[in-house]
């Protein structure tokens, strides 16, 4: 192919004015891997959309570019038109758009965007025959299978469905070396081990496509994780994102006796999404995931509403779903994330309640592990509830996600406005951070748990109990830091034989943590007294604890009918400090 092909995947302003890291284009990566296999030099920006554009200019001064390729989403659709204008208009080479938005590409949107041609479904067949046509002038690339274009009348023209890889194990795998602006420190890398979905829920992609499912050998998926590990020092974190990640529970259990096997010879975690449907059938399966290196799972939840659930065709339950919950907090899974749906079917006043209170009712059943994400539903292109709102009872006002960075609904239902919805959806949010802040202040946030959510926040395993709970709560941040480090312990997980080896450690600053303002020491409500702040003064981890109450019990003896009765005094003070996340016990 004389020269190069350039993907394209751009993305919200926000991503890079915040520095977000986003996660690879995998479709794309792949294309890029595919593509190399065939000999054809291909290479992938990501980036939003000036900086895209910089790139493409940078390109096209540089040297021949055969192809322009765009991912389009339901996110980017406007970015992705515009841009594909000006490189058409500007540089005349062949623009191709494909990803999960073309399947509803209009006559008009074509026309926008200038574009070549676009790819439905999956690129690797029809964009292959597609460069092979473009090589070719004796063939007409108009006939090949799954692409859309404008016909010479401007009418829209959908060829039938293009090919897929039946074996998927025959493509290689994604290819990161053609990332052209990858970033360098990154530690979590993404696999897909299958395509398609046997499921077919109305809102849903893939649910909408009803490809055949298929899946890759769990020996060439391991392969892939071998390979990462082996090239990459610094991933320890491999988030497995395909839907039927858990479709078949023998596969799930291959897999991870695999992955179990390769952390033998270097640590990492993993991440997946879970379904329902299959985690409630076999509930023993989750214990064998965290077992084998699982820290974080995703489970479509959506509504909190029987009948909302049936007419998303998601072939679950209310009581799967807290099942499937129960299960993942016995099974001690540290992270469970459920997407909710704000703004579905049928929605009114009496829903919203409803999923307020099931959501509180999940919350609780997992303090500390589940964390809830409602986010509005949106009209994506040849699903159900798209292709026929009214059968739903809803209305989609904002077919292009104009209005939303996916944070307000562009839909309403027969009952509920916009502005409602976007209410509901906000009461939610607060409303299940109240319950979650309710169940830390109580204490009923299993310690180890906390300390599990410290450990994985360096691994870049952030999630809502840390940035909205304990992150607020006073001296929680410094008190689990230590204890995820190992640095410190809590009296009571050390022998009561040893405990006299160990050093009371004061978590917080007294500069910071102390009011001194009044004339006495208080901390938050609480004032000092003068034994307690001794104590607490004391608890520097310089001394051992029979130093540290050696030392205090010579200035208050007076107080005391004898030595014993200050030492349980003085321990009860402790332990009380202890409960506060004040001090903890550092080794010698
Ligand atoms: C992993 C994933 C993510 C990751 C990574 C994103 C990515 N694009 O790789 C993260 C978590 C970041 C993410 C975020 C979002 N995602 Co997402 N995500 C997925 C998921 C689960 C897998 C994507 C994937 O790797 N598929 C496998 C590869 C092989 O397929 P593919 O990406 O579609 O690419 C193939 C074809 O589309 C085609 N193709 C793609 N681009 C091009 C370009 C050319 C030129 C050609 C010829 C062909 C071609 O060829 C590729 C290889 O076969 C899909 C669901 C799914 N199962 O596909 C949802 C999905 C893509 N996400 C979706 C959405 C909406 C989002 C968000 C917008 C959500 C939000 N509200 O914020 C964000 C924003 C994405 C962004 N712009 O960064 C929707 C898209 C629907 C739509 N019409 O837009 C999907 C389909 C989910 C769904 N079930 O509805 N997502
Ligand atoms: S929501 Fe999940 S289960 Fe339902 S069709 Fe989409 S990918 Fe499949």
């Amino acid at each position: 192919m004389p020269g190069r092909i350039l993907f394209i995947h751009t993305h919200r302003l926000t991503y890079d004015l915040l520095e977000i890291d986003r996660s690879e284009s995998l479709g794309l990566l792949y294309l890029c891997g595919f593509l190399e296999s065939k000999g054809y030099d291909s290479i992938l920006f990501q980036g939003e959309p000036s900086k895209a554009r910089t790139f493409l200019d940078q390109q096209f001064e540089a040297g021949r570019v055969a192809m322009v390729g765009f991912y389009c989403d339901f996110e980017n659709q406007k970015e992705v038109a515009e841009l594909s204008r000006e490189i058409t208009t500007q540089y005349g080479v062949p623009v191709i758009h494909g990803g999960p938005q073309t399947i509803g590409f209009s006559a008009e949107y074509l026309r926008r965007s200038a574009c070549t041609a676009a790819v439905l479904g999956e690129g690797e067949l029809p964009l292959l025959e597609l460069l092979q046509c473009f090589q070719d002038s004796t063939r007409d690339w108009r006939t090949i299978p799954g692409l859309i274009f404008l016909g010479c009348d401007g009418t829209l023209i959908r060829n039938p469905p293009g090919s897929v890889v039946e074996n998927l194990d025959e493509l290689p795998p994604p290819a990161y070396h053609r990332w052209i602006n990858r970033s360098m420190r990154r530690n979590k890398v993404s696999i897909m081990t299958g395509r398609g979905c046997p499921y077919s829920c109305a809102f849903c992609y893939e649910g909408s496509l009803l490809r055949k499912v298929r899946l890759r050998s769990v020996e060439r998926v391991l392969q892939e994780v071998s390979e990462i590990l082996k090239h990459e020092p610094e991933v320890n974190y491999i988030a497995f994102r395909d839907d039927t990640f858990t479709i078949s529970h023998e596969r799930v259990r291959e897999l991870c006796y695999g992955l179990s096997e390769e952390r033998k010879k270097r640590e990492f975690h993993w991440y997946c999404e879970g379904h329902v449907k299959v985690l409630s059938k076999h509930p023993d399966l989750l214990r064998t995931m965290v077992d084998a290196g699982l820290v974080r799972l995703q489970i479509g939840i959506e509504s909190g509403v029987q009948k909302v659930l049936d007419a998303y065709g998601k072939g679950i339950t209310l009581a799967e779903i807290e099942q499937v919950v129960q299960t993942a907090y016995e099974a001690g899974v540290p992270q469970v994330f459920g997407f909710f749906i704000t703004g579905g079917p049928f929605e009114n006043a009496e829903t919203q309640n409803a999923n307020r209170v099931f959501a509180e009712k999940l919350i609780r059943m997992a303090p500390g592990m589940l964390v809830l994400g409602p986010s509005p539903l949106m009209p994506y292109p040849g699903t159900r509830l798209t292709d026929c709102p009214d059968k739903y009872g809803i209305a989609i006002e904002d077919t292009e996600g104009l209005t939303t960075l996916a944070d307000y609904p562009v839909t309403h239902s027969t009952e509920l406005s916009r502005e409602e919805i976007a209410k509901y959806q906000q009461e939610l949010i607060w409303h299940v951070i109240s319950v979650m802040k309710e169940l830390q202040v109580k204490g009923k946030i299993p310690h180890e748990r906390i300390v599990n959510c410290f450990r994985l926040i360096p691994l870049g395993i952030d999630f809502v109990w840390h940035t909205a709970v304990y992150r607020e709560a006073p001296f929680i941040e410094g008190y689990y830091t230590l204890m995820a480090r190992d640095a410190v312990k809590r009296s009571q997980d050390i022998p009561s034989s040893e405990l006299e080896n160990w050093r009371p450690q004061r978590i917080m600053e007294m500069w910071h943590d102390v009011d001194f303002s009044l004339g006495y020491p208080k901390i938050g409500k609480e004032v000092l007294s003068p034994l307690e702040f001794e104590l607490l003064l004391y608890s520097t981890g310089k001394s051992t604890l029979p130093q540290l109450l050696e030392r205090i019990y010579g200035r208050f003896s007076a107080l005391f009918p004898d030595r014993k009765n200050f030492d349980e005094h003085a321990l009860g003070i402790l332990g009380q400090f202890e409960k506060r996340h004040w001090l903890a016990y550092a080794p010698l």
